[in-house]
């Protein structure tokens, strides 16, 4: 089969619509150009919004592949399920009614005989971007009743989580630079000027950064790496990865020992001040040194600048969430900002309000942590949801408990979470497996049955988390672009059809009274008639005493309607203070889980100096990511224009590195971990730190099965063929992904 698009070529009328990209968190306000009428309408135009108040006309290379998406003959449209013939795995289109059926039945046959927790859930990050899975995922996720669920998160921004649940008493109180208007940015392990920002959403980086410049702001980007935002930075410190915990309790340490502890107005609310010192004690600047690569004197004079910057904030991402010492990182650049006075702080770090506030609304708990923890190895939930690096245990590993069924939404977690390979062998064991996805990709195609959702330009939308984490309050509502397909189902629908089709078939399965099982009918059985538009309009009207209070217009469906390029709510205010007095809370600076954790620190960063490498040295280098504008995750590379040109899976390695091991740019090099090895060509550049190897993650579309001939063309390796699954957040068990061990070699 060809790979050709598979609309006609455009007639009839022109219209221009506008919506939102949401691929990226950084959910840019679009223009869209469509021709023709009814089911054969084509998109010919995609442009940034100049109205749109948060992206004011901002639009990167990906937003172009929301058309490539909505045409791509690989994507499904129907209903598929795989038949072995002569031991060959076939795949068959099916009708929806069929395919409910099947998914249904082998969901439940697991479940009567194995029990609930033989069923596992995994939910991509797709799951937050797309609305519809935020309003009714649940739905039927709930009703499967199993403690084995898993996320995109754990391999990304669960230390955010755990850390706001611990100091703010709220998982999603997640506090944002307030990008706008401050004047000294520190960063760390975040490369927005690739990604467009992270727990920010800020669309149009560049532009707010070279505003930062232009106001006689500084930016300071700590990384292992020399990257795009570090290239636009004042100031760029290599760091050795992994070795970030250690730096940022030396910047606590400076405050203290210096005495410029200022906490400003959230003062009275703070607890433990001074066990934070005592225990931020044996991290010198001068004894972590050794350890991080950063010199004393720097970085006492960026604790220094923190505190002094009339508006400055720490901002901490990827690289310093996914490693061994995530949590600690996290809380301390929290502890940082604290300590300064910078939180709660115009130009500092500030909650945003958005016009339907989860929180405010209770759709969303406040997390819980530890409350149960997985079989095998005994790894702890947070807020319902085990890590997913535990995931192919679960399944692989007999007894009692044993994982024999997944449902998939969303996700790839083959090329996007540790090990891989495993993951790979532990689905194909599976007794029962279901996707819901419009691609057969590395993972799904170890489904029994695919169930495909329309894609984004065919549904409506509206943020409903990422305007959590704005650095400017806005509020949207986008109307779909152009019709769905006939007979396709929306994400949203697909989850009440198949919560009313288990409810029925595992009614006697189901524990509690009578009454209370009919009451859970009747709420799904509503809930499935209400789309996420309506529930939008009632979230409004539910929003609007909270949106008085706080001086902001209450918002109702209709004014967003009128205005389909946003409505501009304003810069972000302090209210994390009040928020936290309302609720009678206070901050408790040492929560007991980083108390306990400090000595390991102590013993790892503050004793004796670590001996230099020599120059020559040929043992193991230690591993970190790589993200690229034209990529995401794992799934756009069934996009010609995004994965045109030189490959990009590539090892970068400084040239010492390679003279030590006699390897030449551009040959082929075998990676090797603990956990398997890929072959990778070989990129040399100064603008790594000696003895770090960069690789970026979500490729390697080679494996037998799927779906996509544009990125099986570009196919690359999987660098989470490499990741160690037994390498993760020491207090979380997130993924540990950055500073992996590995070996690199001539390719044989
Ligand atoms: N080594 C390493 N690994 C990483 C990372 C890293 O930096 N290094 N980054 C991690 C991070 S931050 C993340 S978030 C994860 C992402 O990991 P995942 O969420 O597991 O994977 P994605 O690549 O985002 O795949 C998204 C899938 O959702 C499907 N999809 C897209 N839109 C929709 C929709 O609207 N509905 C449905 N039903 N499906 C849809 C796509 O077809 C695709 O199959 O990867 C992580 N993995
Ligand atoms: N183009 C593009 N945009 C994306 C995505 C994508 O795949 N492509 N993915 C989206 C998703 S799901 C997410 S979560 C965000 C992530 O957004 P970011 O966190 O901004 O993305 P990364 O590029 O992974 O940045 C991590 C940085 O940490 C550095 N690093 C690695 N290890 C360490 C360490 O030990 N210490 C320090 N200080 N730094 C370290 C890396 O060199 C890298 O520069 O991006 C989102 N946006
Ligand atoms: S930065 Fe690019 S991918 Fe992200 S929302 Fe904007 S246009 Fe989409
Ligand atoms: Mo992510």
């Amino acid at each position: 089969m060809s790979h050709t698009p598979s609309v006609a070529a455009p007639t009839g009328p022109l219209h221009t619509r506008h919506g939102v990209c949401n691929l990226c968190e950084a959910i840019c306000g679009l223009t869209f150009q469509v021709q023709g009428d009814g089911a054969q309408q084509r998109i010919v135009g995609i442009s940034g919004n100049k109205a749109d108040p948060l992206s004011r006309g901002h639009i990167c290379p990906k937003a172009l592949a929301l058309k490539d998406l909505h045409e791509d003959p690989d994507r499904l449209r129907q209903p598929v399920k795989r038949v072995t013939v002569d031991g060959e795995h076939r795949w068959q289109t099916i009708g929806w009614d069929e395919a409910f059926d099947l998914v249904v039945e082998g969901l439940a046959r697991v479940r009567e005989q194995h029990g609930s927790q033989a069923v596992a859930v995994y939910q991509g990050n797709p799951s937050i971007h797309n609305w519809g899975n935020v309003t009714h995922g649940h739905l039927f996720f709930g009703q499967l009743k199993t403690r084995q669920r898993y996320s995109a998160t754990s391999v990304d921004q669960l230390p955010h989580h755990l850390v706001s649940h611990w100091l703010y008493g709220h998982q999603l109180r997640l506090p944002v630079p307030d990008i706008d208007r401050t004047r000294f940015m520190l960063v760390l392990g975040a490369n927005p000027m690739a990604s467009n920002g992270s727990l920010m959403t800020a669309p149009d980086i560049r532009a707010r950064f070279k505003a930062l410049a232009a106001r006689g702001g500084k930016l300071v980007v700590i990384d292992p790496r020399k990257t795009e935002t570090a290239a636009i930075a004042d100031e760029h410190h290599f760091i050795d990865p992994g070795s970030d915990a250690a730096w940022l309790l030396s910047l606590i340490h400076t405050l203290f020992d210096e005495e410029r502890v200022n906490p400003g107005a959230l003062a009275p609310l703070l607890d433990q001040i001074k066990a934070v010192r005592d225990a931020v004690a044996p991290f010198r600047p001068e004894t972590t040194a050794t350890h991080t690569g950063i010199d004393a004197a720097t970085t006492r004079r960026l604790a220094r600048e923190l505190a002094e910057a009339e508006g400055g904030v720490v901002y901490g991402r990827m690289g310093v969430s996914t490693q061994a010492h995530g949590v600690v990182c996290q809380w301390a650049i929290q502890v940082l900002n604290i300590l300064t006075g910078q939180l709660d702080r115009e130009g500092g770090a500030l909650l945003p309000t958005p016009a339907l506030n989860l929180i405010g609304l209770q759709l969303m708990g406040p997390g819980h942590f530890g409350a149960w923890r997985s079989r095998v190895r005994g790894a702890p939930e947070f807020g319902g949801e085990l890590p997913v690096s535990v995931m192919a245990e679960e399944m692989l590993t007999p007894g009692r408990g044993q994982v024999r069924a997944l449902v998939t939404s969303c996700g790839n977690p083959v090329l996007s979470t540790p090990n891989g390979r495993q993951l790979d062998q532990a689905l194909a064991g599976l007794d029962f497996m279901v996707a819901i996805d419009f691609y057969r990709n590395e993972t799904t195609r170890h489904a029994h049955v695919i169930l495909p959702p329309t894609c984004f330009v065919e549904h409506d939308h509206a943020d409903l988390v990422f305007l959590h984490l704005a650095v400017h309050n806005v509020a949207r509502y986008s109307p779909a672009i152009v019709p769905p397909a006939p007979g396709t189902m929306h994400d949203w629908e697909i989850h009440s059809e198949l919560a009313r089709r288990y409810a029925r078939r595992t009614w006697a399965l189901e524990r509690g009274s009578v009454l209370q099982r009919l009451r859970g009918l009747a709420t799904r059985g509503l809930m499935r008639r209400l789309s996420p538009r309506t529930l939008l309009a009632v979230g409004l009207k539910l929003s609007a005493k909270a949106a008085r209070r706080q001086g902001r217009p209450a918002l109702r469906l209709r004014d967003l309607l009128a205005h389909p390029e946003g409505i501009d709510l304003g810069p972000l205010q302090p209210s994390l203070g009040e928020t936290l007095q309302r609720a009678r809370r206070r901050i408790g600076l040492l929560p007991l889980g980083i108390r306990q954790e400090l000595p390991h620190l102590v013993a790892l960063f503050a004793g004796a100096p670590m001996a230099e490498p020599a120059p020559d040295a040929t043992g193991p280098l230690k591993l970190i990511g790589r993200r690229d504008v034209r990529s995401n995750n794992s799934w756009l590379h069934n996009s010609a224009r995004l994965v045109s040109g030189k490959p990009r899976c590539t090892l970068w390695m400084h040239p010492r590195d390679a003279a030590a091991r006699a390897l030449q740019h551009g040959q082929a090099v075998r990676v090797a971990s603990r956990v398997g090895d890929i072959t990778v060509p070989l990129h040399l550049t100064e603008d790594i730190r000696p003895g770090v190897v960069s690789l970026p993650h979500g490729w390697g579309h080679d494996r037998p099965g799927v779906q996509l001939q544009v990125a099986q063309a570009h196919a690359g390796a999987s660098l989470n063929d490499l990741s160690d699954d037994h390498l993760t957040d020491r207090i979380s068990a997130n993924a540990a992904f950055s500073a992996q061990p590995v070996t690199v070699g001539p390719a044989t």
